[in-house]
């Protein structure tokens, strides 16, 4: 059976995930604490990231090949991610490769922001994928990680607020796109929403997208324990166009995972 290896709250790796939910092909999520991912994927000679999908022989390392390779081998009666015709195809690659290159990162730097001072609240959003003993060394490692990731990934005040100027600027060109189509491309849900909604993950927190390992639990809004700066800044982003739509395909497009 293919097996997806994941940092199971990575946005990248909801991206992936999403993907192979859709497609229907059965696969078996492996989720690692972060830092010893690196065992799935760095100790085998696979690069440093996650999400990495294992099919047969195939090795992917890289959310955008999961997302075509999955779509190349989803079930038939499955609509492609990517049109029907070559120019969509092409402009779902633009959009999705743009939102990984500028939303995702900017994200990722925001909520690291403001939770890694704060990993109650971390654990609380980012643990649903682990169980209670997962959640307990997820606590134990993002404290002992915290000063390599705000490194790794540069994490300043300045950087914050360059960050949030950024999701403004995609999310502004999301919401024109939005404003004359019910989709980013057209009529029809591809790769480029699905990158949307996954990517945003970090600053809309929608109970549909923090639970989707537990559907019956949406009534408890995670923003609720966020430091309040924080709290104010997903709201705001949660009432635009592009939040709005983020939190429909998560209700009409998100399968769970079987
Ligand atoms: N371009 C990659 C980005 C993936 C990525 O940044 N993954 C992060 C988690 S969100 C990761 O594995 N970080 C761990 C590390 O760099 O060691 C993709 O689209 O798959």
């Amino acid at each position: 059976m293919w097996q997806l290896f994941t940092i199971p709250f990575s946005h990248y790796c909801e991206k992936a995930r999403w993907a192979l939910d859709y497609s229907r092909r059965p696969y078996q999520e492996r989720g690692y604490l972060p830092g010893l991912h690196l065992t799935a994927t760095a100790l085998r000679g696979r690069g440093k990231t996650v999400p990495m999908l294992k099919a047969g022989a195939e090795h992917l390392t890289d959310s955008s090949d999961i997302l075509q390779f999955v779509d190349r081998e989803r079930n038939v009666d499955v609509p492609s991610l990517f049109g029907r015709d070559e120019a969509t195809r092409s402009e779902v690659i633009r959009l999705e490769d743009w939102l990984d290159e500028s939303l995702g990162p900017s994200t990722r730097l925001l909520a690291y922001h403001y939770l890694l001072d704060s990993i109650e609240t971390l654990v609380q959003v980012a643990g649903q994928g682990y169980g209670p003993l997962g959640r307990l060394g997820l606590g134990m490692t993002m404290r002992s990680l915290r000063g390599g990731i705000r490194k790794g990934y540069h994490i300043t005040p300045d950087r914050a607020a360059q960050g949030m100027e950024r999701i403004g600027k995609v999310f502004a060109e999301t919401d024109a796109r939005l404003s004359a189509s019910p989709f980013l491309i057209g009529n029809s849900f591809t790769a480029a929403d699905l990158t949307l909604a996954a990517l945003s993950g970090p600053v809309l927190m929608w109970p549909e997208s923090i639970h989707r390992f537990d559907r019956r639990i949406v009534s408890h809004d995670p923003i609720e324990g966020l430091p309040d700066a924080f709290k104010t800044i997903v709201q705001s982003l949660r009432k635009t166009p592009t939040g709005q739509h983020a939190q429909r395909l998560y209700r009409d497009w998100r399968r769970a995972s079987s």
